[in-house]
Order: C-alpha cells, then structure tokens, then sequence
C-alpha cells in the first residue's frame, strides 16, 4: 500500500508507521488523518503483526500539530459540519485493539501531543518537546489535549501547559507520567522497536486484554473495573495460551503461543 504522507513498514511482528511531512514538521492534514486511519485499520486485520510503532520522519518533530495552513481558513461552520478531526477516537484509538506505541521524536505540539497521547504508552527521544500550544493560535486543543493531558499529568501541570503554551522537554515528560521512558535521540526507533518486539512475543490475546483492562480504568468506577479485570481474567483462563504458559513455566521453557 502506498500513502502520499505517511510511511509503512514491518519488522517481524512489528508495525511501523511513520508520519512523513518533514518540510511541515509533520503537521496533520486531513490526508494524514485518512492515511492513518487505513494504516491502523491494516495493522489492526493482520494477524501476522502484534504491535505498531508511530512516528515521525525527520529529526525535528513527531508532530508540530494540526495542520494550520488547512485550518486558517476553514469557517467554524465547516468545522462543525464535517466534525472535523472527529475520527481520531472513533476510528483509530477505538478499533485499534491490538498495542501501539508512540515513538516521539522531536517536537509533538497541539495535535501532535494529543496524538502522542492516544497510543498506549510513549516512548520520547531526548530532544522531544510536548506542548498543548493551541492558546496562542486563539483557540485550544480539540484533539483531547485537554482530557488525556490532564488525566495523564495531572490538573495543575495540565491547566500550566494549557493556559501558558509552553512546551515541557523529555525529563519533566517522564517527570510527570506522560512518556513510559526517554532515550536517547539516535536510539530511539530501535529501543521503541525492542519494546514492541518484547510485546509482540506476549501471547496476543492476553496482550489484546490487557490493554482493553488498563484503558477501563480511565472509563469506570473503581468497582466497575476490578468487575472487568476479573471477568476478563477469568476468561483468559480458558485459552490454551494460558494452558501452555503455566506449562512452559513449569518446565522452564518459553511458551510457544497460539494466540487463542
Ligand atoms: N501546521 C502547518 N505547518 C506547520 C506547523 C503546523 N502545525 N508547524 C510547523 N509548520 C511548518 C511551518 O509553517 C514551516 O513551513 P514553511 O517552511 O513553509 O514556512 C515549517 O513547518 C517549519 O516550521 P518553522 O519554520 O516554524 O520551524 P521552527 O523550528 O522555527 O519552529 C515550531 C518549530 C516551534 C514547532 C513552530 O513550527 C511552531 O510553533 N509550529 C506550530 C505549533 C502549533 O501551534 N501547533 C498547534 C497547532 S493547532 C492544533 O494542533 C489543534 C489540534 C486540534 C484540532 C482539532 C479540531 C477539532
């Protein structure tokens, strides 16, 4: 499959799809959006692929935002109508079930940090800056900068980084819990790829489970969650990938995983 602004490639089990507008530090245009969403929708139906890596190309920026050439003109009025940019949730960060990372690697503003945020966890290179900038262009984020920043670093950090604009480096990212880890900027692909491989080995339906228990915990009450973890638990007890892991584990051998 080819994209006019995004790049794909597999490495083993491992998906990666980069962002490739480097001249406009990778900014989201609609087209990236659609693009996207048929990247992850490929990844999401092939069985072979256990985990995906996003990032941008270049050694600037992951994502410097939405794309504000596109938008500057654009009435509110079409903005609403096409409920633009109201696909990111629903056609990505919804129907992708399966693991993903962000591998961010330079700056990941506005839209970008908001899309930074939508993978399951990030991985930041040294240099990576992250910063909810919308402010300063009269409106604010629209992504779910403002929700997913918030939950993930807290109201004071977040309502900071909103209202003045700025832009907060790798250290304090991890600081804060938005980033898993930083590395430094030449090894970034290659630590996110030996995540994702270290993933992809998991068996995939405990992969796939543990995941949808982890995002429950944004979605509901405290009881409703341990509800779900446990049913969710119990029926992975049934699956011949827990069969086999307790077994491999007994006679200290790695598990040889059926996905099922
Ligand atoms: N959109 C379009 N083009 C961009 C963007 C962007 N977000 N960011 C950078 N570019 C372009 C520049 O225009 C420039 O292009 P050209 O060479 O043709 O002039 C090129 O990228 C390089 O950029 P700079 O020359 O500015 O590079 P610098 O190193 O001097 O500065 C910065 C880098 C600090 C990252 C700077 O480019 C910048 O501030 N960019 C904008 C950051 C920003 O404000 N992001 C938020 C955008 S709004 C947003 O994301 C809203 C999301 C929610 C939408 C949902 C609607 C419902």
């Amino acid at each position: 499959m080819s994209y006019e602004t995004i790049l794909t490639e597999t490495d083993g089990a491992v998906t990666i799809i980069t962002i490739n507008r480097p001249k406009a530090l990778n900014a989201l245009s609609s087209v990236v959006l659609a693009e996207l969403i048929e990247a992850f929708a490929a990844y999401q139906a092939d069985d072979s692929q256990l985990c995906a890596i996003l990032t941008g190309s270049g050694d600037k920026a992951f994502a410097a935002g939405a794309d504000i050439k596109e938008m500057s003109d654009k009435a509110a009025a079409d903005f609403y109508l096409e409920d633009f940019f109201g696909d990111w949730t629903s056609k990505i960060v919804k129907t992708t079930r399966k693991p993903w990372i962000a591998a961010v690697n330079g700056f990941a503003l506005g839209g970008g940090c908001e899309l930074a945020m939508m993978a399951d966890f990030i991985i930041a290179s040294d240099n990576a800056k992250f910063g909810q900038p919308e402010i300063k262009l009269g409106v604010a984020p629209g992504m779910g900068g403002s929700q997913r920043l918030t939950r993930a670093i807290g109201k004071s950090k977040s309502m900071e980084m909103c209202l003045t604009g700025r832009m907060m480096g790798a250290e304090e990212a991890e600081r804060s819990n938005l980033v898993a880890k930083v590395v430094p900027h030449d090894d970034l692909i290659a630590e996110a790829k030996k995540t994702a491989a270290t993933i992809a080995g998991m068996p995939p339906m405990a992969t796939i489970a543990n995941k949808e228990m982890v995002n429950s915990a944004f979605e509901m009450t405290l009881d409703q969650g341990l509800i779900v973890e446990r049913r969710i638990f119990q029926i992975l007890t049934a699956s011949e990938d827990k069969k086999e892991g307790m077994e491999a584990f007994i006679e200290k051998r790695e598990g040889n995983w059926k996905g099922r």
